[in-house]
């Protein structure tokens, strides 16, 4: 217990220092007015407002690049697609990532397909981003969740058709991209379809040198139908095809030739005029994703492997929402099957003449099923407690176990475990302020590559890696805290959360084993280490210079380490971001500069070097204007203008970053 008591004291101590941080800011700006009454209402305005499926800077992005300009989210690159998303600097094991709350499973041993990489921007309508324990409605996490809200038109009376039409050109890797969409809603149907086009040549890096393997083509279309079975009900059915061509992934030593994803729901929706529970919403799903890669696209290789994955999910969420007086609840029931199968066929020049067959994803079963309440208490008009947790059955079945055995001779075929979760908060308004304080424990189980991998190839620190089927579950206990401030120009918002994580998982040197491809040095199996401990910081400011000059700036800190005071690896340095807007009439103008400070706290056992600074200045201009009443914006913009030469901490393999990119879009809405 020892460790864990002095880990909160440090982890207290940071947090101390933050609030008296602010406590002294706060009383800098305690001389302007402090008579606002209205600030709750404008900061969820606020919070609406944002949820644009856009950033400062740019108008068309991609899902990644709008998950980016969140300060709780940092990724992992191994090219220009499919980034994979660092929720609280922890690994997508860490997170659940649903899209409306269904669980998709990527199929991809390698992480090239992280869930954010089968949705598009144009389907989606926000994304729901949860800390900690609060996140855990959807299944048992420890970073959080994200959640991928797709575009849902509600009924009207007024039958009415919309669209948008989005079309642009990136200059640096020849990217064309078009992207349409239309609804239709009336009283008793509503439509909502949608179909995009990317296409991508490689990209060049900062000294003008082009990065191999970059190129990427995405297709994703999305279609959404719901009838009014009655006033208060609605049937709703949902479809996402997605499918990428061609993608290289410059810093692994595989491409992939084609990815393919169908996801599909059919859900109900009750809304009760009176009595306790206001709505009932319930779903169930199907999901099936197929991923090719092979390394045949690099000729360097005397042999090659072919490495097919394929993920397949069923599942059923339901969900009431209950409210009585000041108090309000959500209760959810979240059910899935998923069987995960990957494979590995060698073979010399001709793929007929097969040298060896392996399975990396052993044909292994997840079901899952888990109850999860949120409750929300107005203590006063001021404050509010907010609390839950979840109870998860998490089963797991390797159906040949035979290569589980290679390594861990006797281990279980078959394995259930109880997830727990627990999670409070209390949060209060003092005038312009608002703190909160909250803290919540959570179990989740292994992953299929962690539990029961096969020589699953990792080109970062260039081990093979086993999974463990008697792995612990990995058990978070977490503390968080938040102090803002906010007035009619200015706004300022300190957030920390601490996170002590018992049973850790993470690759260890095994000493038994060979590698098996011919670029790995060695064998790592996934262990739990006793803990880890993990700190994360951010810092937001808003101020309205005038009135339509806005400035905006984050700033971020982490800290990861492991029971021995060894670093963690994939932990954000110091980073940055700081924008400015400004709006005359129909133009807008946006620049912004962000980057990372050097990255000292780097981990060699875990495949990093040191990675040294970076910034990176963006700039952007819009004009908005009517063709016959299309409203119609047209976008250029340059990012990396001086044409840095850089890498992250989190790019894989260091391989840089886009150099300079002037990027033009079109935009009409009808
Ligand atoms: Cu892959």
């Amino acid at each position: 217990m020892n460790f864990i008591l002095i880990s909160y004291s440090d982890a207290m101590r940071y947090i101390t220092i933050i609030v008296c941080f602010l406590g002294i800011f706060a009383n800098a700006q305690n001389i302007e007015n402090d008579t606002l009454t209205t600030e709750l209402e404008e900061i969820k305005i606020d919070v609406v407002v944002k949820k644009k499926i856009e950033t400062e800077m740019k108008m068309a992005v991609t899902v990644d690049e709008f998950l980016a300009s969140s300060d709780q989210i940092s990724f992992i690159k191994r090219g220009a697609y499919a980034w994979e998303p660092l929720l609280n600097n922890m690994s997508t094991e860490r997170s659940t990532v649903t899209i409306d709350g269904m669980h998709v499973f990527g199929a991809c041993t390698d992480k090239m397909d992280p869930i954010t990489s089968y949705v598009e921007s144009n389907n989606l309508s926000t994304i729901d981003i949860k800390s900690g324990q609060e996140g855990g409605m959807h299944g048992s996490t420890v970073a959080g969740s994200i959640d991928l809200k797709r575009k849902n038109t509600s009924f009207s009376e007024i039958k009415e058709w919309k669209g948008v039409y989005q079309s642009g050109f990136e200059f640096n890797n020849k990217q064309f991209f078009n992207l349409g969409n239309i609804s239709f809603t009336s009283n008793k149907f509503v439509a909502d379809g949608s179909i995009s086009y990317r296409k991508a040549e490689n990209y060049s890096d900062g000294n003008n040198n082009e990065v191999n393997h970059s190129q990427f083509k995405k297709f994703n279309s999305s279609l959404g139908l719901a009838y009014k079975t009655s006033d208060l009900s609605s049937l709703r059915v949902d479809a996402i095809f997605d499918q990428a061509n061609d993608v290289g992934y410059p810093a692994l030593p595989m491409d992939l030739w084609l990815s393919r994803a169908i996801i599909t729901s059919v859900s109900y929706k009750q809304l009760f005029e009176e009595g306790l529970i206001g709505v009932w919403d319930s779903k169930i799903y199907f999901n099936a994703i197929e991923h090719y890669m092979d390394d045949t696209t690099r000729p360097e290789n005397l042999v090659h492997m072919d490495m097919p994955g394929w993920s397949t999910t069923y599942g059923l969420v339901s969900k009431i929402n209950l409210k009585k007086g000041n108090y309000s609840s959500e209760v959810q029931l979240n059910a899935y099957d998923n069987l995960s199968i990957a494979e590995m066929r060698m073979y010399p020049q001709d793929r007929t003449e097969r040298t060896m067959f392996a399975y990396s994803w052993p044909w292994v079963t997840t079901k899952y099923a888990g109850l999860s309440v949120n409750n929300s208490l107005e203590v006063t008009e001021k404050s509010q407690v907010n609390f839950g947790g979840s109870l998860g059955l998490n089963y797991n079945h390797s159906k040949y176990v035979d290569f589980n055995w290679i390594f861990h001779p006797g281990a279980s075929q078959e394995k259930t475990r109880f997830l727990p979760s627990l999670y409070a908060d209390y949060n209060v308004d003092v005038k312009q302020f608002n703190f909160s304080v909250g803290g919540g424990y959570g179990h989740r189980a292994p992953s299929v590559s962690e539990g029961y991998g096969y020589y699953i190839y990792n080109s970062f620190d260039r081990y093979d890696y086993i999974g463990n089927p008697d792995l612990k579950n990995e058990i978070s206990y977490e503390i968080n805290a938040s102090a803002g401030f906010k007035n009619e120009k200015f706004s300022l918002q300190a957030k920390a959360n601490y996170f002590h994580i018992q049973n850790y998982i993470i690759g260890r040197i095994l000493s038994m084993g060979s590698p098996m491809n011919y670029q790995s040095v060695g064998v790592k199996g996934y262990t739990s280490l006793d803990y880890a401990i993990l700190f994360n910081f951010s810092l937001n400011a808003k101020y309205d210079i005038i009135e339509h000059l806005h400035w905006k700036g984050t700033l971020t800190y982490a800290r990861g380490k492991d029971n021995k005071d060894g670093n963690l690896p994939f932990i954000r340095p110091l980073s940055y971001q700081t924008s400015l807007q400004y709006h005359y009439k129909d133009f807008g103008f946006q620049t912004s500069i962000n980057g990372d400070l050097k990255q000292i706290n780097y981990s060699p056992e875990y495949g990093e070097d040191k990675t040294p600074s970076y910034i990176v200045w963006n700039l952007s201009a819009d004009y908005t204007f009517y063709i016959n009443n299309f409203r119609t914006t047209i976008q250029v913009g340059a990012e990396n203008i001086l044409n840095e030469y850089y890498s992250t901490y989190a790019d894989w393999g260091n391989i840089p970053r886009m150099g300079r990119n002037i990027f033009t879009s079109l935009k009409i809405n009808f």
